[in-house]
This record gives C-alpha cells, sequence and structure tokens, in this order.
C-alpha cells in the first residue's frame, strides 16, 4: 500500500504551519541570548518599540506571573526554565524578549535594537567543568550543577562487585556526543484570539493535546477553550515533544493583543533553540571469563541535560537498556545528570537506548579485542535465548519476545561475513592504504512504554468511515497506517476510510506520538474500536434480517446470512439502520498497553578507512530490524531507511560544539555536518517478525529501531578497520581529523607532524 500523503507532499502542497493563511497575523521574533552564561542586568526595549510596524516588545516583565516550564523527574524546582529569560541567561539561544510586529521584516529590525544588558558570567561547558569542584554554578542556590542521580536505591543498582566473578575485564570510557534533531520543518506556532475569550493554535508539534493542555493552565482558561491543531509536521525525532515557552508566550500575547501571532524558526534558530539528543559520557567495566561468558557490567553514567534539566528520565532509559541483548548476571548502573551553559537536552530519535546499546556493543567489541574472539562468536556466546521470554533484565525492563540469534545469522549471511573477513585479510596483507572494517551490533530498544491511546471508528451512512485517533504524524504516515488497519478490519476500499488526528477539536483525547508507539497503541485502539463496530453492525444486520447474530457474517464487506448469499446488509444499510434507531455507528474508546515491547534486531556496516587522510567512508549497511508482526512494509522500509540516515550521522559526521565561553560553533548546516543522501550508499535491509504478547496487533515500535542499532555498528567498523594498526577506541563521530590523529598517535607520532 503506498502512502496516501505522499502526492501532496510531492506536489508541494503540504500544509506546514508557514503556509497557514492567518488574516491580519503579527509576526513574532525572538530576541535570543549571545552569551552562554550571564547575569541579566536589564532589557531596553524603547527603541526597537518604536520602529515602524512594531505592536509590542514584551521581555520577562510582561510574562510575570505565567507558570514556568517544569524541570523532570525528581529535579527540584528550582531548576525551571523561564518563559523569557530574567535575572540569568544560561544558554546562547535562550529567549530574552519577543517582538511582534506587522511584517516578519519589521520584527527582524526591530529585535536589533533591543538592548540587552549582561554582566558576563564563566560558562560551564562539557562534563568536566560541570563537575569541577570550585566550578562555577548555573543554579548557586542549589549548590551544584548536579541537577539529578541514578541513587543507589533504584534496581538497576546492584552492589559494587559485578566484576568480582570476572577473570578478565576490559574499562572504556566513551562520550555519546550531543546531537542536533534538524527536522525538515523547524519549529513553528501560531495563535488566534477567538470570540469569547478563547484560543486556537497552531503548533509544529509531536503533543497537540499536552500543547492544549499547558497553554489552558498557563492562561487560566479551561480546556475547552484551547483548541490545538498540530497540521502537517515536518519532522519532529523528539525535539517536538516540548511544550515550548515560546509557545506559551505567543499564546498570552494573541490573548492580550486580540491579535492573530505567527511565529517560524530560521534554522540556525532551531539549531539552539530547539532540545538537543544524546550529550552522555559513559565509563565503562565489562568482565567475563576467558571462554568470553559475560559476568558482569559497570556503569557510570553522566548526562549533561543543559541548562535546563528537561530530560532527566534520559539516564534512566540509557541505564535500563544498559544489558542489550546480553545474558549478563550482574549489573551495576550509577550515574548523574548535570546542568551545563548549553542548549536543553531532550528526546531525540531513541531517547537514551541510542546511548545504552553504544555503550554496551562498543564493551562487547572491547571485550572481544581483549579475549582475541570474533565479535560475532563473543555475541553468540552470550546472547538471550529465545526460550527465555518473557526476560527480566533485572534492571526493570522485562523483554516480551526475541529471537537475537536469528536475527544476527539473518544479517550475517545477507552481508557475507565470511567473504567479508577473508576480503579484510587480503587487505591487511597487500598493505594498501584503504583498510576494509566490519562491525557489528546486536541491540533490542524499548517502546511505547506503559501507555495509552484513544481512537474512534464510525461508519457513515454512505458507508465511507471516519477513523479519529489521538496518535498525531509528524512525518510516519498514519493516514495511511491506520486508513489500511481499519479498512481491513472492517473489509471496506482503502480509500472509504479518513483518518483524523492532531486536532483537539476533532478528536477527543489523545497522548502524540513519540517512543515509537503510534501503531502499537493509536492502531490497537483503532483495531479494538473497528472490532467493536462490526460487533455492534452484525447485531443491527441480524435484528433487520429477523435471524440470530450467530447467522450472520462480515465477508467481503458484507454482512451476510450464513448459508443464505441472496440475503445480505451493506456498511451503508447497517449505518442507516443504526442512524434510524437514533444513534450514530461507531465506537470509541482507549488502548492500555500494561508494559514496553522490546524491537531488536542486527545490523553490520562495512567501511573503508585511508589510512592517509583519516577519512572513514560507509560502503554497506546491513539491518535484520524485527518490529513485531509488520502492518505495511513500506511504511517500516521507510521508517528503518530515515533511522539509519540518523544514526549513521551520529557515527561519522554530526555534533554540536561549544567553544569555551560557550559559544556554539555549529549552528549552521555549513557548519553542523548533517550527511544527505549523497554520504550514505544504498541500504540493505531485511525483517524478522516475532510479534509481541502485549497488543492484538502483535506489533512493536519501529521508528527509532534502526536509528539504536546502526551508530555502533559503523563505530565498531571503522575500529574494526584499524585495530591491526594498533587503534583500541575511537569516540564518535569519526572524523577525518579524528581517525588521522588516532592513527598518527598509534605509530608514535603525535599529530603534528613531529
Ligand atoms: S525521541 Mo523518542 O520519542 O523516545
Amino acid at each position: 500500500m503506498l502512502r496516501s500523503e505522499d502526492p501532496r507532499f510531492l506536489r508541494g502542497e503540504g500544509r506546514y504551519l508557514a503556509n497557514l493563511p492567518l488574516e491580519g497575523a503579527l509576526h513574532a521574533v525572538f530576541v535570543r541570548s549571545m552569551m552562554g552564561h550571564a547575569g541579566l542586568n536589564g532589557v531596553d526595549a524603547a527603541a526597537a518599540a518604536r520602529m515602524p510596524g512594531v505592536e509590542a516588545v514584551w521581555s520577562a516583565a510582561d510574562v510575570e506571573g505565567l507558570p514556568q516550564i517544569p524541570p523532570s523527574g525528581n529535579v527540584p524546582e528550582l531548576f525551571a526554565m523561564p518563559l523569557l529569560a530574567s535575572e540569568r541567561v544560561r544558554y546562547v539561544g535562550e529567549a530574552v524578549a519577543v517582538v511582534l510586529a506587522r511584517t516578519l521584516e519589521q520584527a527582524v529590525d526591530a529585535a536589533e535594537l533591543v538592548a540587552v544588558d549582561y554582566d558576563p558570567l564563566p560558562a560551564v561547558v562539557g562534563f568536566d567543568a560541570a563537575l569541577a569542584d570550585d566550578g562555577e554554578l548555573l543554579f548557586p542556590a542549589h549548590g551544584s550543577n548536579v541537577c539529578d542521580v541514578l541513587d543507589e536505591e533504584r534496581p538497576e543498582s546492584r552492589g559494587d562487585d559485578v566484576l568480582a566473578d570476572a577473570e578478565v575485564v576490559v574499562r572504556g570510557t566513551f562520550v555519546n556526543q550531543r546531537l542536533a534533531p534538524v527536522p525538515m520543518e523547524p519549529n513553528a506556532f501560531a495563535a488566534r484570539p477567538e470570540e469569547g475569550g478563547g484560543l486556537t493554535v497552531w503548533a509544529s508539534t509531536q503533543i497537540p493535546f499536552d500543547v492544549r493542555d499547558d497553554i489552558a493552565e498557563a492562561l487560566g482558561l479551561r480546556r475547552e477553550q484551547v483548541r490545538a491543531i498540530a497540521p502537517d509536521v515536518g519532522g519532529g525525532f523528539g525535539a517536538k515533544l516540548v511544550v515550548y515557552p515560546e509557545f506559551v508566550v505567543l499564546a498570552k500575547a494573541a490573548l492580550d493583543l486580540g491579535v492573530p501571532v505567527r511565529w517560524a524558526q530560521s534554522r540556525s534558530e532551531s539549531m539552539t533553540a530547539l532540545t538537543h539528543g544524546r550529550a552522555q559520557r559513559q565509563r565503562v567495566a565489562i568482565g567475563a571469563t576467558r571462554d568470553g561468558t559475560i559476568t558482569g557490567l559497570q556503569v557510570h553514567l553522566t548526562q549533561d541535560l543543559g541548562a535546563y534539566p528537561i530530560g532527566a528520565y534520559l539516564a534512566v532509559t540509557t541505564a535500563e537498556m544498559a544489558g542489550g541483548v546480553y545474558r549478563i548476571p550482574s549489573i551495576d548502573v550509577r550515574g548523574e545528570s548535570i546542568v551545563t551553559n548549553a542548549s536543553p537536552v531532550q528526546a531525540y530519535r531513541g531517547a537514551g537506548r541510542p546511548e545504552a546499546t553504544a555503550l554496551i556493543e562498543r564493551a562487547i567489541d572491547l571485550l572481544a579485542a581483549e579475549l582475541d574472539m570474533d565479535p560475532v562468536a563473543l555475541r553468540r556466546r552470550n546472547l538471550i535465548e529465545p526460550d527465555a521470554f518473557p526476560y527480566d533484565t533485572g534492571l526493570g525492563p522485562v523483554y516480551d519476545s526475541g529471537e537475537y540469534a536469528r536475527a544476527l545469522d539473518t544479517v550475517l549471511g545477507l552481508a557475507g561475513y565470511e567473504d567479508l573477513r577473508a576480503e579484510q585479510a587480503r587487505r591487511r596483507s597487500a598493505g594498501g592504504p584503504i583498510r576494509l572494517g566490519i562491525g557489528i551490533s546486536t541491540y533490542v530498544e524499548t517502546t511505547a512504554f506503559a501507555g495509552k491511546e484513544w481512537g474512534s471508528v464510525e461508519v457513515h451512512d454512505d458507508g465511507t468511515v471516519t477513523a479519529l485517533t489521538g496518535s498525531s504524524s509528524h512525518g510516519q504516515g498514519h493516514e495511511t497506517a491506520f486508513a489500511q488497519l481499519v479498512s481491513g478490519a472492517l473489509g471496506v476500499g482503502f480509500d472509504s476510510v479518513t483518518v483524523v488526528h492532531s486536532d483537539t477539536a476533532k478528536v477527543k483525547m489523545g497522548n502524540g506520538t513519540y517512543a515509537s508507539r503510534s501503531l502499537q497503541l493509536g492502531g490497537s485502539a483503532l483495531w479494538e474500536q473497528s472490532l467493536a463496530v462490526i460487533d455492534e453492525a452484525t447485531r443491527l444486520a441480524a435484528e433487520d434480517l429477523e435471524v440470530a447474530i450467530d447467522d450472520v457474517a462480515l465477508a467481503d464487506g458484507v454482512f451476510g446470512v450464513v448459508g443464505a448469499p441472496d440475503r445480505h446488509r451493506s456498511w451503508s444499510q447497517v449505518a442507516q439502520l443504526a442512524r434510524a434507531a437514533g444513534g450514530a455507528l461507531s465506537s470509541e474508546g482507549r488502548f492500555a498497553q500494561r508494559e514496553s515491547t522490546y524491537p531488536f534486531g542486527a545490523h553490520i556496516a562495512v567501511v573503508e578507512v585511508d589510512t592517509g587522510t583519516g577519512d572513514a567512508r560507509l560502503v554497506r549497511h546491513v539491518s535484520v530490524d524485527d518490529c513485531g508482526r509488520i502492518l505495511n512494509p513500506m511504511l517500516v522500509q521507510g521508517q528503518v531507511h530515515g533511522g539509519l540516515a540518523q544514526g549513521i550521522a551520529q557515527a561519522l559526521y554530526e555534533e554540536v560544539v561549544y567553544d569555551e565561553q560557550g559559544n556554539p560553533l555549529t549552528s549552521t548546516l555549513s557548519t553542523y555536518a548533517m550527511p544527505s543522501a549523497a554520504e550514505l550508499p544504498a541500504f540493505e535491509n531485511a525483517s524478522t517478525q516475532t510479534p509481541t504478547p502485549h497488543n492484538p496487533l502483535g506489533v512493536k515500535g519501529i521508528g527509532e529501531a534502526a536509528t539504536i542499532g546502526s551508530t555502533p555498528a559503523v563505530q565498531n567498523a571503522v575500529i574494526d578497520a584499524l585495530s591491526d594498526l594498533g587503534v583500541r577506541h575511537l569516540d564518535l563521530p569519526l572524523s577525518p581529523e579524528r581517525i588521522w590523529r588516532a592513527l598518527r598517535a598509534a605509530a608514535g607520532t603525535d599529530g603534528t607532524g613531529q
């Protein structure tokens, strides 16, 4: 089934927020901090306010009394993120003021004249600076830049002696670098005051219901007074899971000024004002017996949350998934989350699970090198067996179902692993400059978590169907997937089902889209409601046909009397019967999944590394990803391709870099090295299908899986290419400079040519 969304996207007919016609709207431009860390003495808006077309200039005083964005988890309230900075700025890009003018150009010009009086402070950049004993503090009242700890009460911490049974212990420190999500559509928002004191708001968001609820609460409105709409959303990747300060400020401005306002972020603005991802340091020790049986894993995580800790769950998720696909008797994960003078860190495609997979998969390869074992053989020896499910990790997660060795065998076969190793050996003995590297990653991830989603199915008098879902597309293909699911259940044509989402006036409730949850939760809800509608329709048809319910069956989209093929009722007729009886033929409800599902897979990356220049080129990437039962193979493959692109980008190209003053050095796409299709090979993908017992469809998530599986495969491949030259570990991204320096260091020269 092809994606029904694509014709409009491919023809430039997408309805993104910046395309929204909004009569008389003022254009907003935010004035943002140009200092990484500074006291804020004052904001002088007088000159800006006198500029042509300017209707208002707001700073912190204008939003005083509105609630701030709260920190997450157990982080103390004093870490809250202000709507507009007052007293102190904590990262470059933090909103300080907003200019509202009749045209965008007028707003841009006026914003340049807003004078912000800063008192520069030393910036806290990076893990060591944040943890230094006498270092600068972002929140002096807290007395430390540590805002949260993985404490010893948590199940993922089980004592110090996890390495006691090991004959071999291997240690490493890995940095999972800070990334920018870079959705094709940057952040955007609009608000229009409505008669009676309410608001309609449009947001480029993954969570329209949270946008509605948070804005209503902040402005003292009832939920019904705020209608939130997410139109076509051009990617989110986790960065659009925040009800941003800008949304609340602009909703308030529309309400107070009594006119619509609109805002669309520029690309370079979005590189610092959208949340970032990853930014984790991992100290890892893995222990094993000499035959390669893993006995214990010890991890200390430091999660950099940037200036405002709204992502404190990230370290917890990494801790819970640290054991990967392996049977590890003893695991101890500790750590802390810290604040630094950088953009806040939050979910980014995988949100804690890529970091977990990276740490365990790198540790496995270090162990294999130490034991002089093939990394495939070491993995195979320690994989959790198929008969061990449900598998209690002891860290919280209970893996639902898995066939890890089957995924590994499948990918080895597709890649031609033995031939690749032979080719690698040939090149090594030939001694040429282009080395071959083969990297393996076997992964498990967690999707949906315990969660709920709402759905409704209604059959109209003409036999067409409307499916409402609380799930919210930001590019995944919900309109296709859910129409396919409902049309298949009801036996009606794909084209007769209309899917409605992301409008709080049309959809009763919803949770939105994150954690690869849409099909398993939103789809299961629509599946259950479809079955409920079939039950009701069968009852109505039986009554009308004057036969027992058990004598009526739905086949080929028609309710027929069993054994009497000429006696039947169509969906249209049954819908009219329901209407005549005083109601609609519809059903609605929420599906609740008690536990996470755990997709898994195995990836093999093949790289060529030029030892003369340090350039690493991915020549093949082979993946086997298992997301349970597959509804639409093309949608799955699309998610895998996008996921691979982002995971490979982390391995080879992307990194957000700050200088010592907290200035971002990578806030444009000429300095942040996001790859295009031209840098990537054609992907080789296959699937295995291991259903989950946790939902009626047997489906797991696929949106994040390939990102999670791919990064360590590519990292391991590059290191594998250089292992015989004395390179044991390299951090990400594997830039030519980093590789070249490592080769120089391994050869006993320091990289400066000395
Ligand atoms: S970045 Mo994901 O929604 O766990």
